[in-house]
């Protein structure tokens, strides 16, 4: 399901009308009550009205809290930082980043073994985006020169050979910046 909202334009489109939807169901009873059912002037009080506008206020600010509380977790250097100590047995790999290629300390790798991506950018702002052998994305990283490591964890679950390419310009060469990964079958 996660896999489908994140990579699939289909899956954003359809999150994005499902959360329309509320909002189009109350329009759409206001339309039809005073169309069809009470025509007459709203009788409705003003003390209700604040009442109303003040359970909506705090509808509003308890959603911002929690997409806010748990959003958080997902924000880059968030994500980067637990990744970076995290105790999950995963392969290590070095990548250095440097117009216009990678020099990664293992370019081959198992089915099911979590691997930790540890990237660094020796001059300029460069990406490393990783693509399924099927053509979409499966992550990238923003690899930001003088502010240390951005590590990730990514766990390969199809044997194949996944392209790596940088999705930050980065210069005369940077359509050619590309490198390639391979993944096996579990050995064991
Ligand atoms: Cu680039």
């Amino acid at each position: 399901m996660l896999e489908f909202i994140y990579q699939s334009g289909w899956g954003a489109f359809t999150m994005l009308l499902l959360f329309q939807i509320p909002f189009l169901l109350v329009f759409l009873t206001v339309i039809y009550r005073k169309a069809y059912v009470d025509t007459s002037a709203s009788t409705i009080t003003d003390a209700k009205i604040s009442k109303l506008r003040g359970g909506w206020l705090t509808l509003v600010i308890a959603l911002f809290l929690v997409i806010n509380i748990v959003g958080i977790q997902y924000i880059p250097a968030i994500y980067t930082a637990k990744a970076a100590n995290s105790s999950v047995a995963a392969v290590d790999v070095a990548i250095e980043a440097q117009s216009w290629s990678y020099d990664m300390s293992v370019r081959e790798f198992e089915v099911g073994k979590p691997v930790r991506f540890n990237a660094v950018s020796l001059d300029t702002v460069h990406g490393f985006a990783v693509y399924h052998p099927g053509g979409r994305v499966l992550f990238t990283m923003m690899l930001v020169p003088g502010v240390g490591e951005s590590s990730l964890i990514y766990t390969f679950n199809e044997p194949g050979t996944y392209k790596v390419r940088c999705l930050e310009y980065c210069g005369a060469a940077h359509h050619e910046m590309s490198d390639e990964i391979i993944v096996t079958e579990a050995s064991s």
